[in-house]
């Protein structure tokens, strides 16, 4: 009982702790957040999934470039990583058109300086991926921003650097994704740098709470798509006339039973490896 955990942050559904100098731990919680506000009802083992996902595919991209986690620890939803210094913005890919995306291509033909073909739907497939930092506000929404103002915050060797290996990643494991019948639509990166200067790969990443995943089997261009995980949790919430305000609504057990199945359903697809052995052994997933 020695150890002394300093608290140094919450998301809306993790928690990040020092571990000391060099180390910090990151706890995902089982919370659940729609329409940007987290319920009272938690989804359990959510938590466990986002936290063997991110560190599978921290696994799978060791080769691309290198990531933060250090270990698993044995209660499946947390991380032991390494302290970095976090750049300051977000680093998102996008293949296909949605959500923030797809409204600024309504409003001005372009998203982050890059400007599109006309005509494109709304979930439409882009010629190719492109890249659309945002920064990172501390409350409210992230802001998305153009070459000019990436650079400015991070230095135009940097943004260089972020956006081709941003790419990379984005292609990887969408690559192997979708040959596993499931769209990885756009997706949120976080870096960091180490004390070589070195760019490193942190907090969670290619999960369903930092990406959009679609199943391929469903998808339809021209309107929004079922969420792969949230959306029994949105559809119910649209049932009730909910108006988006905190506090959101309690779920009633079948939709937790759904959700949570989904969740599960994600892991093992993207995985292959059977959930109930992660919680047995969360280190499986590195194997
Ligand atoms: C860090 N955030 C933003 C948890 C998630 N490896 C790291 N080193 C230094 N700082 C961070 C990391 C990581 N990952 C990442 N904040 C600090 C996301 N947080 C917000 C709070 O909950």
């Amino acid at each position: 009982m020695s150890d002394t955990v300093m608290h140094l942050g919450s998301g809306k559904v993790r928690e990040l702790y020092a571990l000391d100098a060099d180390r910090l731990l990151l706890v995902a919680s089982d919370r659940i957040s729609t329409f940007d506000v987290v319920l009272p009802t938690e989804i359990p083992d959510k938590g466990r999934v986002l936290t063997g996902l991110s560190a599978f595919w921290f696994g799978q991209t060791g080769a691309l470039v290198q990531n933060h986690l250090l270990a698993l620890r044995e209660d499946g939803r947390s991380t032991e990583c390494r302290r970095l210094e976090m750049l300051p913005i977000e680093c998102v890919v996008r293949g296909y058109l949605a959500g923030s995306g797809w409204k600024d291509y309504l409003a001005s033909g372009e998203v982050c300086g890059h400007r599109l073909p006309a005509g494109l739907v709304e979930s439409q497939q882009l010629p190719e991926p492109i890249f659309t930092p945002a920064t990172k506000a501390q409350t409210g929404h992230d802001e998305n921003i153009d070459r000019a103002a990436g650079a400015a915050l991070v230095g135009e060797e940097r943004y260089d650097e972020v956006e081709r290996l941003s790419l990379e990643l984005y292609r990887s494991v969408s690559e192997r994704a979708a040959a596993l019948g499931i769209i990885l639509a756009d997706t949120k990166l976080e870096f960091g740098v180490d004390e070589e200067g070195r760019l490193v790969l942190a907090d969670e990443a290619f999960t369903p709470d930092s990406s959009r995943f679609w199943p391929a089997d469903e998808y339809r261009s021209g309107g929004p798509q079922p969420s792969f995980d949230k959306q029994f949790v949105r559809d119910y919430c649209e049932s009730l006339g909910w108006d988006k305000t905190y506090p959101g609504p309690e779920l009633p057990e079948d939709v937790v039973a759904g959700t949570r199945a989904r969740y599960v359903e994600a892991f093992e697809r993207l995985t292959g490896i059977a959930f109930d052995d992660y919680l047995a052994s969360p280190e499986v997933v590195l194997a």
